[in-house]
C-alpha cells in the first residue's frame, strides 16, 4: 500500500511537471485523472500514509479564515520605471560609470503579482505576497494549489524564490466566461484577475483557476554568479523559469530585444507589461546596490499604450445609476493590447464636442489604465464631411427630458423613476464592495425588476425562493445560492451599506470613514453638516450631500424597512483607531445594557480605539459593566480592574 501510494505520488508530481513546466505531457489527462483518484482513493482509506509532496494537498478544499502577515526576512524592492529608449540610455550611463564593461539580461517583465516562497529542507513552508515589500500576506496554502510551485525540492534546501504568479490569457477567458455565467462581475484583466484569485478564501477555487508562476530570483544567498545561472539553478530545481530571455551586452541589444517581443507580445499565452533589464554579474548587482526604493542594477522598461485606428459606427447612450448619460462607440473590430475591441467609451457629452467627435470619424483608440478602450482623438484627414455627432435630448431609458448643467460634463437623466438607474442603483447596492451579494448581477436585477419584484433595495430582501425561481432560466441551486447570500448580506457591517446605497459623493472609503465616527447609520442620519464637514478626510461636499439625502422621506422610509428586513444599521468593523480616547486598551463589555444594543457600545468602544475582548484577564485595562453582571464583573474586581457603566460609555 505504502509503496503504491509512493510511487503514484512520484508518478503524478513527474506528469505534473511535464505538463506544467515543460509543455510535453507523457500521459492522456484521462490517464492522469485515472492515477489521480487512484491516489485519493488510498489516501481516503489510510490517511495517516498521505505524503508531504501529494499532489492531492493541490486541489480540494479548505476555508481559510482569513490571511496573516507575513513579514519578509528579505525584502522585496520594486523596480524604477523607464518608458523610452533614452531613459535606459540613462540607466546605461549610470551603470557603466562604475562598470564600464557590464553585461545585461533581458526578461519578459510578466504582468502578475510578485510572490515569494520559502523552503526549509527542501519543503515548501511560506508563500507571500509582496505587500509593501516588507510586510506581505501569508497565503501558503493557496500558493500550494498552484500547480508549478514544487512542494518539495529534490534536495533539502533552505531557500527563499523570488518570482511572478500570474493568470494564463486562456484561463482568464475560461474563469471570465465562467462568471459571465453566473451573473457575477468579471476580472478587468488577467492580473486582478490573479489577484483576486490569491486573497480567495476557499483555495478550492485557486486549485480551479489555473494559476501560473514564473521565477526569477533567489533572495537568499545563492551559489550562482550570474542572473543567468540564477534562471538555471531555478530550473534545475523545479521551478518554472521564463526561457524567452536575452544576453546583451549593450543598450542598443538590448533595445533590439524590446523590439522582438514587443512585435510577439500578443502571440505569447499570458500577459506581459515590458522588459526587465538587470547586470547580468551578480557581484557588480552586489556593488551597484539598491537606493531607498529600488535595485541601482535593474530597471523595468514599460510598453507604450498600444493604439489603433478605428472606424465610429455608431453610438449609445446609456444611463447609470446617478442618471449620468455616457456615451459608447460601436467601433470596427481591432485587435488592442491582446484583445478584440468593437466598443469604446466617449467619456461624456463635452469630451465629444471637444474632440469633435464625430459617426463615421476614423479615430485613434487605446487602452486606458490598460484596461478600459477609450478614443483619444480623431483622425482629421481620414474625415469626409461627417455630420456633427446628434445628441440626445430625451433620457434613452424613460425618454423624460434630459438636462445639462453649466458645471457638469454630463448629461443626466433626473427622473428618479428611470428604469435603467434604478437597475444600476440595485446592481451597485449587490456589487463587491458594497453589500456583495454574488449572484445578483445584471440580468437577475433586470429580470427581477421587470417582474416587479424589486424596486428598491429594501425589497431585495423581500425576495423569496419561490421568487426567484419563477424567473425565466433560474434553477433550483442558484435560486438557493442567491437567497443565502442575500441573507447573509444582512449582516455586513454597515458602511458597506452606506456606500451600497450610492448616495452622491459618499464612496467606499468615505462611508467607512463616516460609520467609524458615527458607528450606525441612524446617528449620521441625523448629523449636521457641521458635523460631518469637521470629520478629517471629508469635507462640505460629502457633508451637503449625506444631509440632502437623509432629509428625504423617502429615504427615512428605506433605512426603516431595510431596518425592520433585519439588515445590520451598525458598524462592526475592524477600526484601526490610533490615538482615539481608549486606544491600546482592552475592554470587556458584561451584564445587560438599558439604552445601548451590545453591537453598538461595542462599536463605539472600537470607535474610541480599545479592543474589545470576551473575557476578562490580567490583559484587560477596563470592564464596562450593565445590570446583572455576574463572573466577569466579579473577576474584574478581584484583579483590581477598573470598572465603568453604560453612563460613561454614553458620555465619551
Ligand atoms: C529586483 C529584481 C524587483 C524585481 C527584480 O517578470 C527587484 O526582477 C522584479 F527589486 O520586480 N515581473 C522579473 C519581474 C519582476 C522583477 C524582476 N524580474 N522578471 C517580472
Amino acid at each position: 500500500m505504502k509503496t503504491r501510494i509512493n510511487e503514484l505520488v512520484e508518478l503524478l508530481n513527474r506528469y505534473a511537471d511535464e505538463y506544467y513546466r515543460l509543455d510535453s505531457p507523457s500521459v492522456s489527462d484521462a490517464d492522469y485523472d485515472r492515477l489521480y483518484r487512484e491516489l485519493v482513493d488510498l489516501e481516503t482509506a489510510h490517511p495517516e500514509l498521505i505524503l508531504p509532496n501529494s499532489p492531492t494537498h493541490r486541489v480540494g478544499g479548505k476555508i481559510l479564515d482569513g490571511f496573516e502577515k507575513y513579514t519578509h526576512i528579505y525584502p522585496l524592492y520594486s523596480l524604477q520605471d523607464a518608458f523610452s529608449l533614452e531613459e535606459l540610455q540613462t540607466f546605461d550611463e549610470r551603470v557603466r560609470k562604475e562598470f564600464p564593461h557590464a553585461t545585461y539580461i533581458c526578461e519578459l517583465k510578466i504582468d502578475g503579482l510578485s510572490i515569494s516562497l520559502t523552503y526549509e529542507a527542501g519543503r515548501l513552508v511560506v508563500g507571500a505576497t509582496r505587500g509593501d515589500g516588507n510586510v506581505g500576506e501569508n497565503i501558503t496554502e493557496n500558493l500550494k494549489r498552484v500547480k508549478d510551485i514544487p512542494l518539495t525540492l529534490p534536495e533539502p534546501l533552505d531557500i527563499t524564490v523570488r518570482g511572478e504568479c500570474y493568470m494564463p490569457k486562456a484561463s482568464f477567458e475560461r474563469v471570465n466566461l465562467e462568471r459571465q455565467e453566473k451573473g457575477e462581475a468579471e476580472f478587468a484583466n488577467p492580473r486582478n484577475a490573479a489577484a483576486g484569485t490569491l486573497r480567495q478564501l476557499d483555495t478550492g477555487v485557486v486549485a480551479q483557476r489555473g494559476l501560473s508562476t514564473f521565477l526569477y530570483q533567489e533572495a537568499s544567498p545563492t551559489d550562482a554568479s550570474s542572473q543567468s545561472q540564477v534562471l538555471a539553478e531555478l530550473d534545475r530545481l523545479g521551478f518554472t523559469t521564463n526561457h524567452d530571455y536575452a544576453l546583451a551586452d549593450s543598450i542598443s541589444e538590448v533595445w533590439n530585444f524590446i523590439e522582438s517581443i514587443a512585435a510577439k507580445r500578443n502571440e505569447l499565452p499570458y500577459e506581459i507589461d515590458g522588459i526587465v533589464i538587470k547586470v547580468n554579474d551578480l557581484a557588480i548587482q552586489e556593488e551597484l546596490g539598491f537606493t531607498v526604493k529600488a535595485p541601482r542594477w535593474a530597471v523595468a522598461y514599460k510598453f507604450p499604450a498600444e493604439e489603433k485606428e478605428a472606424e465610429i459606427l455608431s453610438v449609445d447612450w446609456t444611463v447609470g445609476r446617478t442618471g449620468v448619460v455616457t456615451p459608447t462607440a460601436n467601433l470596427t473590430p481591432v485587435q488592442l493590447a491582446g484583445t478584440t475591441v468593437s466598443r469604446a467609451t466617449l467619456h461624456n457629452v463635452d469630451y465629444i464636442a471637444e474632440k469633435d467627435i464625430r459617426i463615421g470619424d476614423t479615430v485613434i483608440v487605446y487602452k486606458a489604465g490598460d484596461i478600459i478602450p477609450a478614443v483619444l482623438r480623431v483622425v482629421e484627414e481620414k474625415r469626409d464631411q461627417q455630420e456633427v455627432m446628434p445628441i440626445p435630448v430625451d433620457c434613452p431609458s424613460c425618454a423624460s427630458p434630459l438636462m445639462h448643467y453649466e458645471d457638469e460634463v454630463a448629461l443626466r437623466c433626473i427622473n428618479p423613476h428611470c428604469p435603467s438607474q434604478i437597475m444600476n442603483r440595485l446592481e451597485h447596492f449587490a456589487s463587491r464592495d458594497a453589500m456583495n451579494i454574488a449572484g445578483l448581477g445584471t440580468s437577475i436585477v433586470e429580470k427581477l425588476f421587470k417582474a416587479g419584484l424589486v424596486k428598491d433595495v429594501a425589497d431585495i430582501y423581500q425576495i423569496t425562493v419561490d421568487d426567484l425561481l419563477k424567473l425565466e432560466g433560474i434553477k433550483e441551486k442558484s435560486a438557493a445560492k442567491l437567497y443565502q447570500a442575500i441573507q447573509t448580506s444582512k449582516e455586513n457591517s454597515a458602511e458597506k451599506l452606506l456606500f451600497g446605497l450610492g448616495i452622491r459623493h459618499v464612496g467606499s472609503k468615505a462611508s467607512k470613514i463616516l460609520l467609524e465616527k458615527f458607528v450606525s447609520l441612524e446617528n449620521l442620519a441625523r448629523a449636521s453638516a457641521e458635523d460631518i464637514a469637521q470629520i478629517e478626510g471629508l469635507g462640505r461636499v460629502i457633508a451637503k450631500s449625506l444631509v440632502s439625502y437623509f432629509a428625504s422621506q423617502g429615504v427615512q422610509e428605506l433605512l426603516a424597512e431595510l431596518k425592520s428586513a433585519g439588515v445590520n444599521l451598525v458598524y462592526t468593523g475592524q477600526v484601526a483607531v490610533e490615538d482615539g480616547l481608549l486606544s491600546g486598551m482592552t475592554v470587556v463589555l458584561t451584564g445587560k445594557l438599558e439604552r445601548l444594543k451590545r453591537s453598538e457600545a461595542k462599536a463605539k468602544l472600537e470607535s474610541l480605539g480599545a479592543n474589545v475582548a470576551g473575557s476578562v484577564s490580567k490583559k484587560t485595562n477596563l470592564v464596562v459593566a450593565g445590570s446583572d453582571a455576574g463572573s466577569k464583573l466579579t473577576k474584574a474586581q478581584e484583579l483590581g480592574i477598573e470598572v465603568k457603566d453604560e453612563a460613561w460609555l454614553e458620555s465619551l
